[in-house]
């Protein structure tokens, strides 16, 4: 989790982390951030003015006002990214992260990009949920020719639509999207009123498949992905989102792997407020909890921060909020394992029964080996969370400053607020009529052949 210290030196990096100035003249800096600290938001310092957004677990790329023109640089290259503590990756990325910089302009801005290739292959920029002239799209082959290693290209073009936008190769898309290249963009309204929040994040949801022990991901899996991440990130490693007490919080979120994730947020409602295509009209709008994000998707949520308390937001798919495990591990909830662990382990060493109570590691001490996570992690006021990957905590609290993200610790629950153990007299309690005894003896998973044509 982030603390005041790892605020500070993110910030400080970002000014600190220039390359050379030698070539400034002709080329924008190529500014590179190395931490994967949640950079606090920064006020425009030239151009029209906007409220920045927060990008979790990143920053926004500075650019250079060049006759009117807002001028960015990316570089396409090798990174290494920290997942959590105690794991890092080998990825491809921008300006020295995956996810790359935010990318932050306002509605009419004339923008030029330049892109330079630091990756052993050929690349390009496709700038996802655009309009702009059709040969700035950024499509290898149909709308530009690749660009090759060690050569810069330019885009240009104006932010025409305010709104919620995504970057990522379009050149070898499975390998370089894999291996972590993309960012987030977001084109401010022209008039700072519209559509205002006090607290705007933005997250890409993204996903690796590292086995433990390794640092590279295998590009040619298709859906069996162990690393699922916000911003290239996996809980505990996620900060929280600091909001303060009764703020309109808006979350942007855009979806960058092979499959759908219905993110859901506890102790609030909230509504779905911008999508790929822009703002969505009030009257189009409905309240919920959880709300569906599929491939290649942009979803903005907007809610009134009212409740006080660690508010977790996470996708609703369990196996997303997990991290590297074997997926061929049978269920054992209600099998006794009673001796035969024992000869198992006569056989093979270091053997261990999991999952017989249940999956909970809470209690349970593994060794792991070199450079993954555990499976399910977390430690609360309260112990063990049971979580990982694409999990995180909305923190409210009363009394923020207004540019204040830095973690405030756990929620200080009013007295008598928490669930806790009874241990006065209790009700009779009914059981279901046939209900099994508490522990089965029997295998429960049948399967028939005949079973599906049973119905005609
Ligand atoms: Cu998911």
């Amino acid at each position: 989790m982030t603390n005041r210290r790892s605020f500070l030196s993110g910030a400080a990096l970002i000014g600190a982390g220039m390359v050379s100035k030698v070539g400034a003249a002709s080329l924008p800096e190529a500014h590179v951030h190395s931490s994967a600290a949640t950079v606090p938001p920064v006020a425009p310092p030239n151009g029209r003015p906007y409220n920045p957004v927060v990008t979790l677990n990143g920053w926004t790329l500075p650019w250079r006002m060049k006759d009117g023109v807002k001028e960015f640089h990316l570089v396409a290259e090798p990174v290494v990214r920290e997942i959590a503590p105690g794991m890092t990756a080998n990825l491809w990325g921008y300006n020295g992260q995956s996810p790359g910089p935010t990318i932050e302009v306002v509605e009419g801005d004339r923008v030029r990009v330049f892109v330079t290739n630091k990756l052993p292959e050929h690349t390009s920029v496709h700038w996802h949920g655009q309009r702009l002239p059709n040969g700035m799209d950024g499509v290898t082959g149909l709308t530009q020719p690749g660009i090759p290693s060690g050569k810069t290209f330019v885009y240009e073009f104006v932010a025409r639509n305010a709104g919620t936008f995504m970057y990522h190769p379009h050149a070898d898309e499975m390998a370089q999207m894999a291996m972590g290249m993309m960012g987030f963009w977001v084109t401010h309204p022209r008039d700072p009123k519209l559509h205002a929040v006090d607290r705007d994040f933005v997250f890409l949801l993204n996903a690796y498949d590292i086995d433990p022990g390794s640092y590279t991901p295998k590009i040619n899996t298709m859906t069996d992905f162990n690393l699922w991440t916000f911003n290239s990130r996996a809980f505990p490693g996620i900060d929280p989102m600091v909001v303060r007490k009764n703020d309109r919080v808006r979350i942007r979120v855009g979806n960058l792997t092979m499959t759908n994730h219905p993110v859901h947020l506890h102790g609030h409602t909230f509504e779905v407020t911008g999508t790929d295509g822009g703002w969505v009209r009030p009257a189009a709008r409905w309240p919920e909890v959880t709300t569906d994000i599929a491939v290649g998707q942009m979803r903005a949520i907007e809610f009134i921060a009212d409740e006080p308390g660690d508010w977790a937001f996470h996708c609703h798919k369990s196996h997303h909020t997990m991290n590297a495990m074997g997926h061929s591990v049978p269920t054992m909830i209600g099998v006794d394992h009673s001796g035969v662990a024992q000869k198992i382990n006569d056989l093979v060493p270091g053997y261990m029964v999991m999952g017989d109570k249940g999956g909970s590691m809470g209690g349970m001490q593994m060794p792991l080996p070199e450079n993954t996570l555990p499976m399910m992690t977390g430690t609360g006021p309260f112990g063990g969370l049971d979580m990982g990957g694409m999990f995180t905590v909305v923190k409210v609290r009363e009394g923020l400053a207004r540019n204040d993200y830095k973690d405030p610790g756990w929620y200080q629950h009013p007295q008598g607020t928490v669930a806790h153990e009874w241990t006065g007299e209790l009700p009779a309690a009914p059981r279901a009529p046939g209900a099994p005894p508490a522990q089965p003896s029997t295998p429960v998973d049948v399967k028939r052949d005949g079973d599906m044509h049973h119905h005609h």
